[in-house]
């Protein structure tokens, strides 16, 4: 589980430790299009040895998740995912009810 607050700098340093190629895409975050995490479209799939930092400002609360995005069915499926919580940084807004 990655935990931030609410307009944290992220910086999320990926290396790839598989014997295949990987990307992350940091689910219902607002993300730069560079930092989106989609192999072949955002960025080049991150290759096995490879790192590749993810940078983006935390945006918007809630909870989350990132996720492999690529062979996504594969990977996801033998846990290439996690939460991502970004705690609201008014935390009188915490229990806040969505109507
Ligand atoms: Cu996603």
């Amino acid at each position: 589980m990655l935990r931030v607050t609410e307009d944290d700098r992220v910086r999320a340093v990926v290396r790839n430790d598989l014997d295949e190629s990987t990307g992350i895409h940091f689910h219902g975050q607002n993300l730069p299009n560079a930092m989106d995490g989609v192999p072949f479209l955002t960025q080049p799939p991150i290759m096995p040895g490879e790192t590749f930092v993810y940078e983006f400002v935390a945006d918007p609360a809630g909870s989350h998740m990132y996720h492999s995005h690529h062979n996504a069915t594969d990977q996801v499926g033998r846990g290439i995912l996690g939460a991502f919580i970004v705690d609201p940084r008014d935390a009188g807004q915490r229990y806040q009810v969505c109507a």
